[in-house]
């Protein structure tokens, strides 16, 4: 699809609204980042503005994954940003990486969620456990949005405890054959590969990469979401498929490496989800000054001022979390406790902003007019992928006393 061809439909239901954002600072954070994060800010901030806010209503009212986003995406550098040059990725930093997932899910969670599976969980494992082949014939591609990928680690049986996994490979000599399924995979209705965790005959968990179009391979669509309905959903089915043995990503095998991936897309995810808590903060507060009740703006209520207040302050803590996460991670120094804790509180603090922001509006703050809804929608998701709100906090319960109290 041309890279400037909007989806039938879409084009004739573009909301005229103005996306009139405008970012919170209070503690002015952005003297903590360089010219280039500022450029890089504001270049997606643009894109947002732009490619998403005009349409994403009506997407996610009509459940619809807008294709042409893929393209566009790689085009303004969201796919892959850490990943090295010379492999097509942007060469940036973590911290830009955070800010790219900020400015994506200001729009929409699903879009962040398209962009973060590519970049985290199908570029980085190709990366960082492929060999020169397998990088050179995949990540330019991905990284140009010429090709979506997914990434299958979820089970119908085994969701928090990925470990159990069933999908399995046996060694055929010129092949692997791979059986199983794979359920609530993130772009799988419409991704050209697959990167999918399975057990080889020892028990051992391997990356394999397949490709759509392999004899036995099966991609689902998920359908009766309530949440991230712009973005696509479905399972992986694995039907006695032939992977070729150049598939196998020969770097890394044990459950440590999926969950590494996790980690990059987890702290991703703690940048994205403030976006979106930005986002309901600013049209509250457009709206708290706007509408008028008992002869005044709600704003000059106490109540309306204090639930104000409380988003401010969450959102600046989330960020000053967020910018020294990024320093860690630009350092190598992140522990996955740390990305718990971010993630975990991002998330939570934006479902909180996204309520919040929504009883402000009274009732026009149900419909597709604000963007609260949705986001509350969506985060509902944000809240249970990449390991679910419990799970985070176990993870961190494991680090202070040293005690694994998930089995
Ligand atoms: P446990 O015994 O703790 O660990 C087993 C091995 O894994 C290693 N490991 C990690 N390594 C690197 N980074 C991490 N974050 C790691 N977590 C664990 C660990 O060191 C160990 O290695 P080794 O070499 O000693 O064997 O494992 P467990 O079975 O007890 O489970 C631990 C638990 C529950 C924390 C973990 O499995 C977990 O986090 N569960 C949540 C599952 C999850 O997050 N699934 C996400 C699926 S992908 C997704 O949701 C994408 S949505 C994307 C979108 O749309 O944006
Ligand atoms: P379960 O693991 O069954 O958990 C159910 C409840 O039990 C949760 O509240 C959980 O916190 C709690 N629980 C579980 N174990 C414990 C414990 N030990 N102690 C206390 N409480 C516990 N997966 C992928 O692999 N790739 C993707 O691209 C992907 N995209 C997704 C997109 C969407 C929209 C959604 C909703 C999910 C996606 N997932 C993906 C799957 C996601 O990672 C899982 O849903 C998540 O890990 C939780 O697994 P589960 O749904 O099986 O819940």
């Amino acid at each position: 699809m041309s890279v400037n061809t909007l989806t039938p439909g879409t084009q004739a239901i573009k909301n005229q609204k103005q996306d009139l954002f405008e970012s919170p600072d209070f503690y002015e954070i952005d003297d903590l980042l360089t010219e280039e994060h500022l450029l890089i800010r504001s270049s997606v901030r643009d894109f947002v503005k732009k490619e998403i806010t005009p349409y994403i209503e009506h997407w996610a009212e009509n459940n619809h994954f807008p294709y042409e986003i893929v393209r566009k995406f790689g085009e303004v550098g969201a796919f892959g940003p850490t990943i090295p040059a010379e492999y097509g990725g942007g060469g940036l930093d973590y911290i830009s990486y955070g800010l790219i997932m900020q400015e994506i899910e200001r729009g929409d969670s699903g879009m962040r969620s398209t962009a973060s599976v590519q970049g985290s969980l199908v570029m980085y494992p190709i990366y960082s456990y492929g060999n020169e082949e397998q990088k050179m014939k995949y990540l330019p591609k991905l990284a140009s949005g010429e090709m979506l990928g997914c990434f299958g680690l979820t089970e119908p049986d085994f969701g928090s405890n990925p470990s159990g996994m069933k999908t399995n490979f046996k060694d055929m000599g010129d092949h692997y054959l791979l059986n199983g399924a794979k359920m609530w995979i993130s772009n799988a209705p419409k991704a050209d590969i697959a990167v999918v965790w399975a057990k080889n005959e020892e028990g051992r968990i391997h990356g394999l990469v397949v490709e759509r179009g392999m004899e036995g391979f099966s991609t689902p669509e998920t359908h009766g979401k309530w949440s991230l309905r712009a973005s696509c959903t479905g399972e992986l089915v694995f039907d006695n498929l032939k992977v070729p043995k150049e598939n196998l990503l020969p770097g890394k095998s044990g459950l440590g490496a999926p969950m590494k991936c996790l980690d990059s897309a987890r702290y991703g995810i703690a940048w994205g989800a403030i976006g979106a808590a930005m986002d309901c903060y600013d049209a509250a507060r457009r709206y708290a000054l706007e509408r008028i009740q008992f002869d005044k703006p709600i704003g000059s209520f106490q109540l309306i001022q204090k639930k104000l207040a409380e988003m401010l302050t969450e959102i600046t803590k989330a960020q000053l979390v967020n910018w020294k996460l990024g320093k860690m991670m630009n350092e190598g120094k992140a522990t996955t406790p740390q990305i718990s804790m971010a993630k975990r509180n991002s998330v939570a603090t934006a479902l909180d902003i996204a309520r919040e922001a929504r009883q402000i509006h009274g009732g026009m703050g149900i419909t597709g007019e604000y963007p609260m809804m949705r986001h509350m929608m969506n985060l509902e998701s944000v809240l249970t992928y990449e390991g679910t709100h419990d799970i985070h906090l176990l993870i961190l319960g494991n680090h202070i006393t040293g005690i694994p109290a998930f089995k």
